[in-house]
Parts: C-alpha cells; sequence; structure tokens
C-alpha cells in the first residue's frame, strides 16, 4: 500500500521510477535486453523496476519482504557485465600481449574484477562479530497493553509487523565456533508503521557493569589478549578473570555465563531478554516501566560443555546451521513476548533493586511476566552479507510509546551503536542499506556523504524553508512524531554511582540457590574448567573470595578444584529463591518437533527401524540413518535401507537422541566398530535419549553403559512403561514393532531433551 512504500518510492514519483528501471537496472539493463536476455528475463527485469516505484507486499511474504523485493538481483538466465552492464567476453584470461606475454593494465574487467574482490570485506562488529540472521514477524495476541502503550505494533492484534533477528555470540571473530561459553545476542528489529524499533537484548537478563564507560574494559579483558591474540571464542583466561574478580558488579552476569544458559542448544530453544528497564508511554502520557522477555515455544535448553567443546569441531555452524534448516524445513523458531510491568509510581518499591541498574534483575515471582505477542521466524535471508551482516542494529531506534530511562548502561549504548556503524558500514548512509531501511516513509535534510543511495529533489535542504513549501513539515506531537518524555532532572554534576547499584552478591546467590542439583553440578564444573585455565594464583583466589560472598558451598566446591585453599565461612547465604530462574523449571518441549535423531544400522539390519524412522518423522523429528560407510546397507529381510550419512562423518554431539537398530548381523558390526561404540556412549553421558531395538542391546552393553540391569529386567515384557524409569534409555524387546508404548516413550525422552539422573562415571567417552 502506499502507506508501507519504501522511501525510494517517496523520493523518486511513481512513474518517474518506472522509467529509471530498477537500482540493479545496470546489471540487466533494460536497452540492451533484447540482445542479451530471454524475454522472460526481461519482462522479470522489469517487473522489478516496477516494484521500486512501491513496494507491494510480496504474496505470502509481508511488506519489508515486499521492499527488498527491489534490491534482489536474479542471475538466472542473464549474461556476464562488468558493474558498469558492458559484456564481458572473457572472464577467464586477462587480456595480455600474446599467450604468454605480459598482462596488459587495459583490461577493465580484469582490473575490476580484482578490485571488487580486495575490496569484499568490512570491520567486523567490535562485539557479536559472529552472528545468524532470520527474518519473520512480530503480532499481538491483543489489545491489553493498550493501557500502557500508544506503541500500535505493541497493541493491534491485526498488525504484523516484520522483523529482522540477528543472533550472535560475543566474544570471538566472525568466523568463530558457535557454541563457546558465551552469552549470546538477542537483536531484534522490528519495521513499524513509525519507525525501526530494535531491541538489543542477549539470552541472559543481567550485564556484566553498570555504567557503559566500563564497556572497552570488560570488552578488552574478554576479548583475546592483545599480546598474542589468544583465545579465540572464550572467557577462559587471565585478563577476563582479573578484571571480573577486580569489578564486583560483574558477578551475578559471571555466574550466568557459568551456567548452562551460556551454550544453547540452538537458538530456537533460548530466552531473550531487552535487559534494561525501559519505559512504555501511553497516549495519554502515562508511563510504566517495562522490562522485555522472549520465551522459546521450544523450551529453553541448553548443550553440556563437554559437548559444546566438541561440537565446535565437529560443526562449528552448530547454531547458524539448525536455524537455518529449521526455517527451511518449516520448523519455524517461535518466541513469545513478555512484559513486566512496573508502575512508575512503585519506582522504589524494590528494596534491594534499582531498576536503574543493570546488573539486576526483577525475579518474575515478584513482578509477573504479561504475554504480549509471539514472533515468529519465517524466511532466511538471501545473501549473508548483504543482510546478515550489513544489518545494523542501534538502541536508540525507539517509536512513539516506547522510551528509555536513566539507566547508566542504556544512555551510553544510546551512543555506541550509531557510532560504531560509521566505521562498519563506511559512512552515515547505512539507514540507507535495504536490510535497515524503514518501512515508515524517511524525509528530511541530511544529506550526501559516502554511498548516497537516494537522489533527493528539490531546491530547499534546510528548515525552515517556503522554496520547497515548507517541506517536509514538522508533524509535532500530534502528528504521531517522537516525543522524548517529560522529565524533572535535577541534579550535580560529577562522576559518582548511585549507591542503590552497591550490592553485588546477592542476585548471584538468588541465581545459585534457584538452580536444580544438575545445574550447580555443571556451574561449579563451569568455575573449575575457567579458572583452572587461569596461570595467575592469585586471580584463582580472588574468585573463590567472592564465591564466598555469593555461596559457601559453592566457593568449597570450586577451590577443591583449582588448588586453592578452602575458604573459611563467607557471609549468610540469605536463603531466597526464584524458580523462574532455573532452566530446570522452565516448560521444555512439548514433542520430538525439530529434533535430531541418529539412527545407527549396518548390514543386515532389521526392517523395524523404518517403522520407527516413519513414526518419528511423521511427529516432526529429523531423522538421520547413519552407517559404517555411505551408501544403502543390506536389510535382514532382503532389499536395502538407504543411508544418510557415514557415521565417521558426524558424531553424537550433533544429534538430540540415538537409536540403535535390530539385527543379529547388523549389531555384531556395530559392536565391532569403535565409532558407533562410542556414539552410544557419549550419548549417554551427555545424558541424551537413546532408543534401543531388539538386540541393539548389545551395542549398549559393549558401550558399558551402566543400564545392563535395567535392560537385563526388560527380557520379558514387550516395552517398558515410562521413559524416565531407565532415565531416557527406552528398550524394545527383540521381534516387537517399535511403535505404541515404545514410540510414545522415546518419544517422551527425546522430549525431555536431557536425562542428568544418570550415573555417568566411568563412561568412557
Ligand atoms: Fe552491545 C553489539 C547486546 C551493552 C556496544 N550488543 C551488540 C549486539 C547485541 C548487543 C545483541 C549485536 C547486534 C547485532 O546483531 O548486530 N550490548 C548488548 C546488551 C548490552 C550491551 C544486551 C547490555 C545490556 N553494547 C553494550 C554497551 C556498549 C555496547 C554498554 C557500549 C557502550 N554493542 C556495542 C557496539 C556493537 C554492539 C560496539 C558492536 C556492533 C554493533 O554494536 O552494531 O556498538
Amino acid at each position: 500500500t502506499a502507506a508501507k512504500a519504501g522511501p525510494r518510492a517517496r523520493t523518486v514519483p511513481a512513474k518517474k521510477a518506472a522509467t529509471k528501471a530498477g537500482p540493479r537496472s545496470t546489471t540487466v539493463p533494460a536497452k540492451k535486453a533484447g540482445s542479451r536476455l530471454a524475454p522472460a528475463a526481461v519482462a522479470e527485469a522489469l517487473a522489478r523496476a516496477d516494484r521500486t516505484a512501491v513496494a507491494q507486499p510480496a504474496p505470502g511474504g509481508d511488506a519489508k519482504a515486499a521492499q527488498l523485493d527491489a534490491h534482489r538481483v536474479a542471475k538466472l538466465d542473464t549474461e556476464l557485465t562488468t558493474d558498469q552492464g558492458i559484456g564481458v567476453e572473457d572472464t577467464d584470461n586477462w587480456l595480455r600481449a600474446g599467450p604468454r606475454g605480459p598482462a596488459l593494465l587495459e583490461d577493465f574487467h580484469g582490473r575490476e574484477k580484482i578490485m571488487r574482490f580486495d575490496h569484499e570485506r568490512i570491520p567486523e562488529r567490535v562485539v557479536h562479530a559472529r552472528g545468524s540472521g532470520a527474518h519473520g514477524y512480530f503480532q499481538p495476541y491483543d489489545t491489553s497493553l493498550a493501557r500502557y502503550t500508544a506503541a500500535r505494533f505493541l497493541t493491534d492484534p491485526d498488525t504484523r509487523t516484520p522483523v529482522f533477528v540477528r543472533f550472535s555470540t560475543v566474544q570471538g571473530s566472525r568466523g568463530s565456533t558457535d557454541t563457546p561459553r558465551d552469552v549470546r545476542g538477542f537483536a531484534v528489529k522490528f519495521y513499524t508503521d513509525h519507525g525501526n524499533f530494535d531491541l538489543v537484548g542477549n539470552n541472559m537478563p543481567v550485564f556484566f557493569i553498570q555504567d557503559g564507560i566500563k564497556f572497552p574494559d570488560v570488552i578488552h579483558a574478554v576479548k583475546p589478549e592483545p599480546h598474542n591474540e589468544i583465545p579465540q571464542a572464550a572467557s577462559a583466561h587471565d585478563t577476563f578473570w582479573d578484571f571480573v574478580t577486580l569489578q564486583p558488579e560483574t558477578m551475578h552476569h559471571v555466574i550466568w555465563l557459568m551456567s548452562d544458559r551460556a551454550l544453547p542448544r540452538s537458538f530456537r530453544t533460548m530466552q531473550g531478554f531487552g535487559v534494561h528497564t525501559f519505559r512504555l508511554v501511553a497516549a495519554d502520557g502515562t508511563r510504566t516501566f517495562v522490562k522485555f522477555h522472549w520465551t522459546p515455544v521450544a523450551g529453553v535448553h541448553s548443550l553440556v560443555w563437554d559437548e559444546a567443546q566438541k561440537i565446535s569441531g565437529k560443526d562449528p555452524d552448530f547454531n547458524r546451521r539448525d536455524l537455518w534448516d529449521s526455517i527451511e524445513a518449516g520448523v519455524y523458531p517461535e518466541y513469545e513476548l513478555g512484559v513486566q510491568l512496573i508502575a512508575e509510581h512503585d519506582e522504589f518499591a524494590f528494596d534491594d533493586i534499582d531498576l536503574l541498574d543493570s546488573t539486576k534483575l526483577i525475579p518474575e515471582e515478584v513482578v509477573p511476566v504479561v504475554p504480549v505477542g509471539r514472533m515468529v521466524l519465517d524466511r532466511n535471508p538471501d545473501n549473508f552479507f548483504a543482510e546478515t551482516e550489513q544489518v545494523a542494529f542501534c538502541v536508540q531506534n525507539i517509536v512513539p510509546g516506547i522510551d528509555f530511562t536513566d539507566d547508566p548502561l542504556l544512555q551510553s549504548r544510546l551512543f555506541s551503536y550509531l557510532d560504531t556503524q560509521l566505521t562498519r558500514l563506511g559512512g552515515p548512509n547505512f539507514a540507507q542499506i535495504p536490510i535497515n531501511r524503514p518501512l515508515a516513509p524517511v524525509r528530511n535534510h541530511q544529506q550526501d556523504g559516502f554511498h548516497q543511495d537516494d537522489i533527493p529533489v528539490g531546491q530547499a535542504n534546510y528548515h525552515p524553508n517556503s522554496l520547497g513549501g515548507g517541506c517536509p513539515i514538522v508533524p509535532g506531537a500530534g502528528g504521531g512524531a517522537f516525543v522524548h518524555t517529560p522529565e524533572h532532572v535535577d541534579g550535580i554534576k560529577e562522576r559518582k554511582r548511585s549507591e542503590t547499584f552497591s550490592d553485588h552478591y546477592s542476585q548471584a546467590t538468588l541465581f545459585w540457590n534457584s538452580m536444580a542439583a544438575w545445574e550447580k553440578e555443571h556451574i561449579v564444573a563451569a568455575y573449575r574448567f575457567e579458572l583452572g585455565k587461569v596461570t595467575h594464583p592469585h586471580i584463582r583466589e580472588r574468585m573463590v573470595e567472592h564465591l564466598n560472598h555469593i555461596d559457601h558451598q559453592l566457593a568449597v566446591a570450586v577451590a577443591a578444584g583449582i588448588g586453592v585453599a578452602s575458604p573459611a565461612a563467607g557471609p549468610p547465604n540469605h536463603g531466597r529463591m526464584s524458580p523462574a530462574l532455573s532452566q530446570a523449571g522452565l516448560p521444555g518441549s512439548t514433542g520430538v518437533v525439530g529434533r535430531k535423531v541418529a539412527v545407527l544400522v549396518a548390514d543386515g539390519v532389521d526392517p523395524g527401524v523404518e517403522t520407527l524412522r516413519e513414526a518419528l518423522t511423521l511427529d516432526g523429528a529429523v531423522v538421520e540413518v547413519l552407517g559404517l560407510v555411505d551408501g544403502p546397507v543390506t536389510v535382514s529381510t532382503g532389499g536395502a535401507l538407504p543411508v544418510d550419512r557415514a557415521m565417521n562423518t558426524v558424531a553424537s554431539v550433533l544429534y538430540d537422541a540415538v537409536v540403535v537398530a535390530d539385527g543379529d548381523a547388523a549389531v555384531d558390526l556395530l559392536v565391532n566398530d569403535g565409532c558407533a561404540v562410542h556414539f552410544a556412549a557419549e550419548a549417554y553421558k551427555h545424558g541424551k535419549a537413546i532408543g534401543v531395538l531388539g538386540v541393539g542391546d548389545r551395542l549398549v552393553r559393549a558401550a558399558r553403559l551402566p543400564v545392563h540391569e535395567a535392560s537385563d529386567r526388560l527380557a520379558g515384557p514387550p516395552s517398558k512403561p515410562a521413559a524416565g524409569a531407565l532415565d531416557g534409555v527406552v528398550f524394545l524387546a527383540a521381534g516387537k514393532v517399535a511403535d505404541g508404548t515404545f514410540l510414545s516413550d522415546l518419544s517422551v525422552a527425546i522430549a525431555a531433551h536431557r536425562h542428568f539422573d544418570r550415573p555417568v562415571e566411568g563412561i568412557a567417552a
């Protein structure tokens, strides 16, 4: 519709734009089309040119997709040209004087090709360099938030707002692994009717520091050390722990970082948080403090540390691939947006929490999270660089109905994000890059600079003017403009932090107290691992002292693993808990949708495995049949079963569950293959669901998993009643069909994600 037209449409009148062809008319020149292009390609090129005039929602797509359409360049059915649209005779041989002679400078195509290649890279993001993006939409459930905010995209259930989301790690470079122990970025750009709103959050609800002036320090400390640029994508090194132990406000975020939250199984299975307290502003000016929460519909699930490290080698693109594959498969990542609302007059109602302190959260048990709407990611980008790399999230991008607070961390971010894009994207016109363009009209007197992509028309480029009809007219508050919340400000100019920011331990204790037993074990192991890599003993000792302020038992357990003397009793633990902080307490997945299941087979496999594969696939699982080598395996009853991959090209760490097939000959082969035995043992060790069909049980025995006793008990009954009874290992007696109770037990075991109660000591994997 005209209201949703792209900014380009407004700068160049629609009629003119059509004759000027699309922005890429150089690539597909309409004039030359007759000589070089198939008629269909010409028609497509002209249609594309038309679309630049007014962005129309693409069929089944959205307004942003339609706007991007104007910039898409299809290469199918086209012929090679230079950047100037000149046809290329030969792109494989530099122009030279004779076949064995010197290269000639005159080769404009050769020079242009190399010049373009030489300049393909732009600076990576100084933090969050490694990331993956996806398109989607946000839609509110109902009008319930209208009392609090004038932002229509949050209150009109008929409005579907296009979004682009980028998930990221923080520490590593652009090419680093997806699964380090790290915070994950969760940045959402809403292309609202009133301009772009960027909610640039993380998968943890608190931050390391309270004041943005410390951001360069914390990032320098966590990034690879400056003298040797080691380590990549890791916080387990001296400078990080030196800094955090000297800056105790980091303690709360650090304990989150030591938890499994730092190892999301998938971007589809992690929460997101706006972190800061923002404001909602209602149409009548009423203001309410707000904290934003994203909750994944697929449940909150993590990897375990041993697995995460192995994945870094086996598939460094693990999370990126998962996001891409899920969207391609139509298993769309979905998140619920929730808000915690605090009336303005309650700003000081919390004894121990200053709403402006980003190292604190508000427990959900104190202020509940109210569901507001859902976000669905349903489209992969067409081009990684053009979209995911060039998307510029800016915390300053805010729309009427929402406002900032005086959180000193937030205030500093308002500067940093705008500023960093100048270097990263090469100048001030980065908002014109297609992925960054708002859907709302853009009209102002900002001009020139590198990469000006628009052609502003007219004589008047200042305000006020009469030569341009006074346009663009300043709409003012009544015209839907953003109005900064009027607020009385009074203070002494000084570099000082509020006394109310001085408690650095009690919420770290709250987090620790709220963990399930297995979560506590993982946290202790993480501190031991990280501090075990710290070479300076005094840093280890300092950290144990801080842990002693969080919880004495925690400090003792960590100290025992890192060669530090056990501390004397510290301050008493306050004993408070917030169950919502535990992953164990959060809703898990309800089925097997999107779960990856490996089925181990070999020649002579029983045909029953096919029934299981079909049933799990029907329920939405991604089932891959793994053979000892590539190529189909023979089936015991005759015929062949296709194999998806050879076992040695993957690993158990890339799957959520493992099934061991039945069949005497096949299981003999599997038992004699170290790779297969290791596969089962490792899956068990990482707490994954295991389905064992018939004599496949022999592989479980060969892997020396402590489930023999249980499996012996099963010699008689056809199947086990409850998967949980066997800690997620589900057996099917020989000769039985893999459906009914077995299938549902296995599905429950898979949906439970992990079974951490099983004994894993001594498992060699
Ligand atoms: Fe930041 C990127 C999240 C504090 C300065 N930040 C960046 C990204 C995310 C966050 C998700 C990646 C965006 C993308 O995908 O392109 N940052 C946070 C959160 C913070 C936070 C949740 C605290 C609540 N950041 C923070 C501070 C500063 C910055 C205090 C500086 C004063 N952040 C940046 C940056 C980055 C960035 C340097 C690098 C690339 C970019 O902005 O576009 O400006």
